[in-house]
């Protein structure tokens, strides 16, 4: 189970900087060091450090001189994983990194695990799962949203939620056992008008944070946006405008585009992934066809299209099967080169799909505004605050609590149909257990297991 031995990495990145971090964690991580580790100055000992204090010094191999280093000591329980751990501070090459990493192991640590560190902290107490996971998604980050939302989630937004719904459903336990055990002082007359309320709360809770496990994942991985259309309609030019850089090749021969080309960007906070793809139409060319395929294949995966139509030109039947693909996702219909005489039928289009409609010039710029409007407004509910809002980011958690709102309906069922209260305590309890497993607790070691070897090493 837990292992008490002394694990050793490199916490910082695997690139050359100014600076590389050696991390010791564990009861013999100042022996560990000391073997490696020499302090300049007369009588000076890492042992007598307090914790939270360094010591300038050698790093030997023997009689050679490895790396000068600083040598931080920071004392159990006081430290990231709440055991010893000492922090080797070197110059940041990747070669004497290793060197250094090497020298450690053998002087009487083992190479830690992926994530062990934060294993570490989370059965020392320190952390719970739920903010273990946030340190991976951190970690992982790929924008600034993304960030703002683990941080909230590493200090404990998430997990405070979970504690008072499960502490509301505790007391609901206890007050339902001691009035079975001891039916003289407590009464569970009328008792079921008051557990269907709360039960009811704790449901309506539930779902505001599955609603959003949506726009989490959107925050985490960026909104999907498909751009898709005819050829020549302006799509490149489209994403072009929304990168504020010249991507994509744009040119006035239909069929310029023939790979899928993936970018990511901000657009008001909102991070998106936009994919231009290659214009949709009945063609021959194999190469062309690869793309046209991989174009209508998109679609899929993609939590928003941009169906872009030309202003200045008639629909064609292209146009009716691409609208043919779209059912399903969200769509923002793109009449592009507003710069020119008009002559699409835009009534006919939206008879086709309901979506709302922008109408710009990709190639001015102007109406680009208009489009970011109708993003912000199509996600988040037009805001996004993520400094406050708690965003469920993680499969697990989502499964947890879509099993605990289960338990929990079954019960509201259980006193529709004037169960016993013995009979709805299964369901509490299962639902108590559902949450509590959110946050780590009776967790399997194959699912910590798993959940920590997602970590990169070092951490
Ligand atoms: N006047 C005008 N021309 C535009 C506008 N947007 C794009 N164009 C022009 O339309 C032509 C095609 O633009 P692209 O962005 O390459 O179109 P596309 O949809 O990516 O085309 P394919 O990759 O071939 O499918 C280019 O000559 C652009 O300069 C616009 O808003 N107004
Ligand atoms: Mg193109």
């Amino acid at each position: 189970m837990y292992q008490k031995d002394t694990i050793a990495a490199i916490a910082t990145g695997m690139s050359n900087g100014g600076i590389g971090i050696i991390r010791i964690s564990g009861q013999e991580a100042l022996d560990v060091a000391e073997r490696v580790f020499y302090p300049k100055g007369a009588g000076k000992s890492i042992r007598e450090l307090p914790g939270y204090s360094a010591l300038f010094g050698e790093i030997r191999d023997g009689k050679t001189v490895v790396d000068e280093a600083v040598c931080l000591v920071m004392l159990a329980p006081n430290s990231y994983t709440t055991e010893n751990v000492v922090e080797l501070q070197c110059h940041g090459g990747i070669v004497l990194l290793q060197k250094v990493l090497e020298l450690v192991l053998r002087s009487g640590a083992r190479a830690a695990e992926p994530g062990e560190f934060t294993k570490r902290a989370f059965l020392g107490g320190r952390i719970d799962i739920t903010q273990a996971e946030a340190v991976m998604d951190l970690i992982s980050a790929k924008n600034e949203l993304a960030v703002r939302s683990s941080v909230g989630q590493l200090k404990g937004n998430l997990s405070r939620q979970i504690k008072d719904l499960r502490s509301m459903l505790l007391q609901a336990l206890a007050y339902i056992e001691s009035a079975l055990d001891d039916p003289e002082n407590y009464s569970l007359d009328g008792y079921s008008g008051q557990l269907q309320m709360q039960t009811e709360r704790a449901v309506e809770q539930i779902d505001k944070l599955l609603q959003t496990a949506e726009e989490g994942k959107m925050i985490r991985e960026g909104i999907r946006t498909v751009i898709l259309g005819k050829p020549n309609v302006g799509k490149s030019s489209l994403l072009n405008q929304m990168l504020g850089e010249e991507r994509a090749i744009v040119t006035e021969v239909a069929g310029t585009t023939r790979d899928t080309l993936e970018e990511a960007a901000t657009i008001q906070g909102i991070p998106l992934t936009i994919i231009d793809t290659a214009g949709i139409h009945d063609t021959v060319d194999i190469v062309e066809k690869i793309g046209v395929d991989k174009a209508k294949n998109s679609i899929r995966n993609a939590d928003l299209i941009l169906y872009v139509v030309d202003g200045a030109r008639p629909l064609d039947k292209d146009d009716e099967q691409i609208m043919s693909l779209l059912n399903q996702q969200k769509v923002i219909i793109i009449i592009n080169k507003i710069d020119q005489a008009q002559v699409v039928d835009k009534l006919w289009i939206t008879n086709q799909i309901s979506a709302p409609v922008v109408e710009l010039s990709a190639k001015t710029g102007e109406g680009i505004h208009a489009l970011k409007k109708c993003l912000t407004d199509m996600f988040f509910h037009g805001t996004l605050s993520v400094n406050d809002q708690v965003y469920i980011t993680n499969l697990r958690h989502k499964q947890a609590l879509t099993e605990a709102r289960e338990s929990l309906t079954r019960v509201l069922e259980g006193i529709q149909q004037k169960m016993p209260e013995d009979f709805l305590t299964i369901d509490l309890t299962a639902a108590y257990e559902q949450l509590g497993y959110m946050l780590g607790e009776a967790l399997g070691d194959d699912l910590a297991d798993a959940i920590f070897s997602k970590f990169c090493m070092g951490k």
